[in-house]
């Protein structure tokens, strides 16, 4: 979202109060008390829409040197991972990456810890950062792989250190079945699987055509996304096209609360959304889903500004 500096300051304010309300609300469901006990929260900073395109450049140039692809057991991507693990290691993250192989390929998962918080209290979020074979896959899924990695360079950046331990991850091969995120579920002890509180998925989030839909899954997750909005007066719609389909499920299926931001697929945005959202009524939220055109040209650059803050809000109201 382009705003002045004046604007922006007025918007963060309203924001950072938002999220007082927001999270005072989190802290009462949390301890049924009126919250007012609660430490002030601190409110999530706002992440430069040019550092996430950036990313999205680098996954496109990634792609373009690896025969147009970051596809499950292509070069294209483990070069993928290695960009973003190299970014991460560099901001002090504890980084581990999950090997497995499906249809007899080496798949990676990453997996990036930010130190200090409750071990006992884990607060993830994570993107797939396979694409499909045919293409680059960047609004599926450099997108919210782009605006994860972005928000934990903005938890380095701002030394931020939640109530919560933070859990950062990008998974693979879930262009072949949720296969990644899947893997590493089923490898967690269950006494590791109960400390996730919360697992915030993030899959389509730049969508060229945009709608703003939220997972309805946990409601406290629901709510802090639908506070994040309503604070930019964008009004959102439960996402249902997405339930099973993303690597939120195997979490579900665990029992850990999950949720989500999603700018939609090759559904058509309705009269009534493109009243709402803007956008053109009649066409693909996203007409490049899983074709070779998804591409850098294939983002809404005010959707992925407002979706990265998202992210960056939820982490922080979760966490802190
Ligand atoms: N991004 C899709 C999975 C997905 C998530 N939400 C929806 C809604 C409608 C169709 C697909 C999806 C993928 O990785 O293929
Ligand atoms: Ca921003
Ligand atoms: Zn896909
Ligand atoms: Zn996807």
């Amino acid at each position: 979202m382009r705003l002045s500096v004046t604007g922006r300051s007025a918007a963060a304010a309203v924001i950072a109060a938002a999220a007082l309300l927001t999270t005072s609300a989190i802290s009462t469901a949390a301890t049924g008390s009126t919250g007012t006990s609660a430490p002030p929260r601190a409110a999530a900073p706002d992440i430069p829409v040019a550092n996430v395109k950036a990313h999205l450049s680098q996954f496109q140039s990634i792609a373009s040197a690896n025969g147009g692809t970051r596809s499950h057991g292509s070069a294209g991507y483990k070069a993928s991972i290695d960009y973003i693990k190299g970014k991460l290691d560099a901001a002090g993250f504890t980084t581990t990456v999950q090997q497995f192989t499906t249809s007899g390929r080496v798949g990676y998962n990453l997996i990036a810890d930010w130190p200090g918080g409750d071990a006992n209290q884990i607060v993830m979020a994570g993107s797939h950062l396979d694409s499909v074979s045919r293409g680059a896959g960047i609004n599926d899924n450099a997108s919210g792989s782009a605006a994860v990695l972005e928000t934990a360079l903005a938890v380095s950046r701002e030394q931020y250190k939640p109530t919560k331990h933070l859990r950062f991850a990008w998974w693979g091969a879930e262009e072949l079945g949720l296969i990644g995120s899947s893997n590493y579920v089923r490898g967690l002890p269950a006494a590791e699987r109960t400390k996730i509180k919360s697992y915030l998925n993030f899959d389509m989030i730049g969508s060229p055509n945009p709608g703003y839909f939220v997972y309805d899954d946990d409601p406290t997750i629901e709510r802090t996304f639908k506070a994040y909005y309503s604070g930019l007066n964008v009004s959102t719609e439960p996402d249902r096209e997405g339930d099973g389909r993303s690597d939120h499920a195997p979490f579900k299926n665990a029992g850990v609360p999950v949720g989500g931001i999603f700018s939609g697929a090759s559904t058509a945005k309705s009269s009534a959304q493109a009243q709402k959202w803007g956008g053109t009524a009649g066409q693909a939220f996203d007409r490049c889903y899983h074709a070779s055109c998804d591409t850098t040209a294939n983002i809404n650059n005010t959707a992925i500004d407002r979706n990265s803050d998202a992210v960056a809000y939820a982490v922080w109201g979760l966490s802190s």
